[in-house]
């Protein structure tokens, strides 16, 4: 059996679970095979003059059966790379957040080297017949770069964000390079079938692909395989930490907390992505329209920290800390606050716990790849008495997820009647769309994400990737 070879920005334990999204995909997909998972250390070198740091040097370490090897950047590469062209073009970019992206002409340059240094370290760790998997918007053209130095094994890549319109992408200077190294790849799997239709309009607009069946394109002397491959939660994984000892007190101490009092939760990193003011605003909606909500109504927001050094998250703070403050001000009463909203990240063994007592979960990002806390949020109700999901219909898990309550997050009053609507649904109701929603993420696991993108993988036809391609020179 081919050994994996998994690659993204960064590795985690793959034993603990514990930092949820990407890690924990990601770790499952290796815990089920072993082998060996590369990625930025999360450290950066600092280099000063004689003294330059040897910051490309690799970190090896083993953990059960997975082989981790981690290295450094330098602080310019950080910058460049990873602040500046990752997350302040490709993100807000990709979340058709053009008026947020910084152009500068340093980042790419900084994000091609950084791809070139992964490629070079990563080749010679590699066996002829090892499986690559590539993760994310940080690591687009690094199949490119690999086949540059003579990589012909099967490589795959899985886009965690989503895949913007034609227009929305030409809006990046490079964008006719970044998505030609997509060609470098020989599966690209993404989170739904409206990527999977933006991706196709892109290459078949600006690249006169071919596209020779549902999921093969053909352009720049390559075929490439393309699918949607919704990604799953674990949720045996759910459950167990729902019934351990800190999930039942965790959801006895909620409970008993609000038992008067109808609970609402909002579980995300605080990133503009996720549509976190429009949420506070449309709760704040909620108790002028339905006044019966007020004293009784609370939501309790977490908002984990997140890329504090990228000025946009900046902003964000302090739009939530004032618009959560000036809600608070105007509603709140000696005994009852409505909004608690927590900027700190909250221990993972305690969120089933935290979801189970909630009696709505408001999902309203402006634009998600898939948006795992809707899954989580589902998998851990009580059957007999489930919370109700308010989805925005924006993020790619509103394709499957089709019986929660879908909204529209920019409209604020259309999203405070579909939280009404939740707060009063009968739990005859409330149990029939649980249990369509249960199902189906129950089928379409964690482990149905990784065997199946995996099985595709290997017996996708192999096109020229048996060393360089023309158009990967000069990357
Ligand atoms: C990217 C894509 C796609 C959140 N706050 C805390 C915490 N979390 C956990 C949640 C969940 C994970 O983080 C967040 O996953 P999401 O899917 O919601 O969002 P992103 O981080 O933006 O992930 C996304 C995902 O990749 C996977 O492909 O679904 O669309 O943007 O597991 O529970 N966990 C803990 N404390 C917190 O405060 N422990």
């Amino acid at each position: 059996m081919s050994r994996l070879v998994v690659v993204s920005n960064r590795t985690g334990d793959p034993r603990n679970p514990a930092a949820g999204g990407l890690a924990v995909a990601v770790g499952e997909s290796l815990r089920q095979t072993g082998g060996l998972w590369f990625g930025w250390s999360g450290k950066i070198q600092d280099e000063h003059g004689d003294e330059k740091a040897h910051y490309d040097d690799v970190h090896a370490q083993t953990v059960g059966d997975v082989q981790l090897v981690t290295l450094d950047l330098s602080r310019r590469d950080y910058e460049t790379y990873y602040l500046g062209y990752a997350n302040s073009v490709l993100w807000p970019v990709f979340h058709y957040r053009l008026d947020l992206a910084d152009f500068d002409i340093r980042f790419v340059a900084g994000y091609r080297r950084v791809n070139e240094l992964f490629a070079r370290k990563l080749l010679p760790l590699l066996r002829s017949d090892d499986l690559i998997w590539v993760h994310d918007y940080h690591l687009i053209p690094l199949a490119a770069a690999l086949r540059a130095l003579g990589c012909g094994n099967r490589i795959g890549f899985f886009l965690h964000i989503p895949m913007p319109p034609p227009l929305i992408m030409a809006a990046i200077p490079e964008h006719e390079w970044l998505m030609k190294s997509l060609f470098a790849y020989d599966l690209v799997g993404l989170q739904s079938e409206s990527d999977v239709t933006h991706f196709c309009h892109y290459v078949e607009s600006e690249a006169h692909a071919e596209r020779l069946s549902r999921e093969r394109l053909r352009a720049f002397n390559r075929t490439l395989r393309v699918g949607a491959y919704p990604i799953g939660i674990d949720i045996d994984e759910f459950v167990r930490l729902a019934e351990a000892k800190d999930g039942r007190d965790m959801f006895l101490r909620m409970r008993e907390e609000y038992s008067r009092r109808r609970l609402l939760l909002g579980v995300d990193r605080l990133d503009y992505s996720k549509g976190l003011p429009q949420r506070v605003e449309a709760f704040r909606e909620l108790l002028a329209r339905y006044p019966e909500n007020r004293n009784r109504a609370t939501l309790i927001q977490i908002a984990s920290p997140s890329r504090e050094k990228v000025g946009a998250y900046d902003d964000l703070r302090r739009q939530m800390d004032s618009l959560c403050g000036a809600i608070n001000g105007d509603y709140g009463e000696l005994d009852w606050m409505p909004v608690r909203y927590i900027h700190r990240n909250v221990a993972r063994k305690r969120l089933p716990g935290l979801y189970r007592a909630s009696r709505v979960a408001l999902v309203t990002p402006l634009r998600d790849g898939m948006n795992l806390v809707a899954k989580e949020f589902i998998a851990a109700q009580d059957p007999a008495d489930p919370g109700m999901l308010v989805l925005s219909r924006f993020a790619g898990a509103a394709e499957q997820l089709k019986e929660a309550l879908l909204v529209n997050p920019y409209d604020i009053e259309g999203t405070a009647q579909a939280i009404e609507r939740a707060l009063t649904m009968s739990a005859d109701e409330r149990i029939q769309r649980h249990d369509a929603l249960l199902s189906r993420i129950r089928k379409h696991d964690v482990h149905w994400w990784c065997s199946t993108f995996l099985q595709a993988l290997k017996h996708v036809e192999q096109d020229v990737a048996c060393g360089p391609t023309p158009h990967h020179e000069g990357l």
